[in-house]
Order: C-alpha cells, then sequence, then structure tokens
C-alpha cells in the first residue's frame, strides 16, 4: 500500500509510479482520484460468457430436487447452450455476451478469457471465438481460449474418440490458422473426456504452438492436474479432487491453479479444494468466475471475491491476488498485466474504498469509479 501515490503513465503503460511528492512533472492530462483507492485492473480468467440462451428453468428444476446431471442426460444442460449457441446469428451472439462483458467491465474487470465450447462444431466453434475477439474493441482486454472439448456433441454421441479425432484433424487446424485462439482447454471428467483423449488434444494444440489448461479434477480425481502439468499449461482449474502427486507436479511445471469459487456455491459442492497444500508449496492461486449458463451464472466479481475468503478461507490478499497477478500468470500475461509496477500496461480499477481487504469483505460494493484499460480511461 502506498499512500498520497501518483502513477504516470505514457503511451499506454506505466512509466512510473511513487510518492506524490517524488512525481514527475505533469506535462499534460491529470486526474485527481481525490483519495480513492487504486489497484491493478482485476483479470477474469476463466469464463464461458459466449453463449445464447437462458437456463433459469434448469435452475428451478434444480430447487425442486432434479440433478445437474439428470439434466444433462435428459438432453438439457451444455446442449441446450449448445442448441441455442447454434441457433444463434453471430450478431446476436455477440450482443448477448457483450452485456456480460460490459457487466464485468464496470466492476473493475480490465482482461477477461473467454472460451469457447458451446458450439462443438467447426463452424459455431469459430463464430464463438470471433464473437469473443470482437468483444475486444470494448472496454476490456479479452484473450480466447478453445474448449471444442468441452463435451460430445450430438453428432458424435457415443463415439468421444470420433470426435476428439475431428477436434485434431479439423477444429484445432482452422482455429489456428485463423488465429482465433491465444490457447486450448479441454473438460477432463468422467462425464467429459479422459486423460487419453485428453492427451491427444493436448499433443494436437502442442503441434499448432498453443498453450494449453485444462479443467482437471473438478468432479473426481482422473490425474488431471499431473497431465495438465506434463503439458506445461499455464493453469490447471477447479483441483476440487487434486491429490498431492497431482500439487508437485503443478508446482515442478510452474503451473497456475485456478479456483472456482461461483461454480463450487453454485453446484453446493462440499469437496473443497487443496488451499493449505497450495499455499504450503506457493503454487499461485488464481481465482475467476467461470462465468457460465449453468454452473456458474455470475458476472459479479465482487461476489467471487468474497466467495473466494468465505468458502475457500483465502486471505482478502489472497483473493485480489488470485483475480490480478496470479490471474496474469494464468493467461501467460503475467509480464503486460496484473501487478502495477513500470513497464506494465496501464490496467487499472479505481475504487471507492480505501482498503483493499474491502474488495472481498463486501458483496456488490465498493463501487468502482472508473477503469484505466491500457491508458485508456472508462468511467461505468
Ligand atoms: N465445467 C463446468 O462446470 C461447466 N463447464 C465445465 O467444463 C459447465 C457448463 C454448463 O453447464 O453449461
Ligand atoms: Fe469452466
Amino acid at each position: 500500500m502506498l499512500d498520497h501515490a501518483a502513477i504516470s503513465i505514457r503511451d499506454g503503460r506505466i512509466e512510473w509510479l511513487g510518492p506524490m511528492r517524488e512525481a514527475p512533472p505533469i506535462e499534460a492530462d491529470r486526474l485527481d482520484v481525490e483519495g480513492a483507492l487504486v489497484t491493478p485492473g482485476l483479470i477474469d480468467c476463466h469464463t464461458h460468457l459466449v453463449y445464447a440462451g437462458d437456463r433459469s428453468d434448469e435452475f428451478e428444476r434444480r430447487l425442486k430436487g432434479v440433478t445437474y446431471e439428470e439434466i444433462a442426460r435428459s438432453g438439457g444442460g451444455i446442449m441446450s447452450t449448445v442448441r441455442a449457441t447454434r441457433a444463434a446469428s453471430e450478431a446476436q451472439l455477440r450482443r448477448e455476451s457483450q452485456r456480460r462483458v460490459e457487466a464485468l467491465a464496470s466492476q473493475g474487470v480490465t482482461t477477461v478469457e473467454i472460451k469457447s465450447g458451446y458450439g462443438l462444431e467447426l463452424a459455431s466453434e469459430l463464430k464463438c471465438l470471433r464473437v469473443a475477439r470482437s468483444l475486444g474493441e470494448g472496454r476490456a482486454r479479452i484473450v480466447t481460449t478453445l474448449l471444442a472439448a468441452h463435451a460430445v456433441p450430438p453428432e458424435f454421441s457415443g463415439r468421444a474418440d470420433d470426435y476428439v479425432a475431428h477436434i485434431c484433424s479439423e477444429i484445432i487446424p482452422a482455429v489456428a490458422r485463423e488465429k482465433l485462439a491465444d490457447a486450448v482447454d479441454a473438460f477432463c471428467e468422467g462425464i467429459a473426456f479422459s486423460p487419453a483423449q485428453t492427451r491427444s488434444v493436448f499433443e494436437c494444440a502442442r503441434r499448432h504452438g498453443l498453450r494449453v489448461k485444462l479443467h482437471a479434477d473438478q468432479l473426481s480425481n482422473l490425474g488431471g492436474a499431473a497431465l495438465a502439468a506434463e503439458f506445461n499449461a499455464l493453469s490447471a482449474d477447479h483441483l476440487e479432487h487434486t491429490d498431492e502427486a497431482g500439487l508437485d507436479a503443478l508446482l515442478e511445471a510452474g503451473t497456475v491453479a485456478v479456483l472456482l469459487p461461483g461454480a463450487f456455491y453454485y453446484l453446493r459442492e462440499t469437496k473443497l479444494p487443496p488451499i493449505e497444500a497450495l499455499r504450503q508449496r506457493a503454487i499461485p492461486i488464481a481465482i475467476a468466475t467461470d462465468c457460465n449458463p449453468g454452473t456458474s451464472p455470475i458476472t459479479s466479481p465482487s461476489a467471487i471475491l468474497n466467495m473466494a475468503c468465505t468458502l475457500f478461507r483465502l486471505t482478502p490478499e489472497e483473493a485480489l491476488a488470485g483475480m490480478t497477478c496470479h490471474a496474469a500468470r494464468a493467461l501467460g500475461l503475467e509480464d503486460e498485466t496484473g501487478t502495477l509496477e513500470p513497464g506494465k500496461r496501464a490496467d487499472l480499477a479505481i475504487w471507492e474504498a480505501d482498503h483493499p481487504a474491502q474488495l472481498s469483505a463486501q458483496i456488490g460494493m465498493p463501487r468502482v469509479r472508473s477503469t484505466f484499460v491500457g491508458g485508456k480511461l472508462f468511467t461505468p
């Protein structure tokens, strides 16, 4: 914490920061934040926010006792969003998704990762990634991830291996050719893809020069964390069921652990991720909204910061680091953003607060007065 500080920004980057009295002479625009708290802009490093439709009906059914798995097996769940997303025009998909990016941006988020995974066929996955990329024209920077290996689409029902082969022969090459994704992700889980299938997807990603990340050990322990580490993954995400060997592998590989308290909350999970074991190893812990229509329909970084503390027992400082510097590392952007230091992009959030602990101690407050994204000022 620096009191009475100043930051100077030039060409979109932080040029200098330190005590006001040592600040270089002001040349041009000057903004007095009047004692407000300035933090690095928040980074939401795991979202699925490009989708069409709504699943509030499933929420109601689940309140009456129907389970997430039962809904999925009867054609709802991810497949219901896939149908709506495939049917949506690119313009409609952009309109619906833009609202979610704007919600995050107005609450202090300056970088958002967005995964595909509700198209599950070449044309629709490309459509989702194009839409995701286009959302970056606004007030947050967008990073995209191909998640074609999210679920087996109806065309390949009962033939998951054939769908994986299709991902590797058609989808990854096209996405790499059109430079539509910054990384490749997969859902390694009993109800999704096996470790062997995930490995095929990762090997293909590597051949195309794309970094990987993984939905690992969310509902069961299939050794997802170790598999991610073996491929030098940027991050391994969820990790509720990861064991000690998996954590050792993450440490060795320098892979970031991304925890998603929103999905844990929304699914009323009880198996906590191994927080203390992550801490002991000093593995960087990021947190994210996981914004998606089924298991974490949440566009509130404030709620996620709070859940990281109340549900996962992170300290407010750990939670904030989880949505700033460690989230930057989970996206491979640690040299670019996530901290306030000279040379980094001027991505800042200006809060009506006087201490960073207030950001996770309250939900919905404090308010964001404005953000800077690459030195450009935005006011909600
Ligand atoms: N894990 C999840 O919890 C979500 N995707 C994933 O890989 C579920 C997404 C949905 O229900 O639409
Ligand atoms: Fe997810």
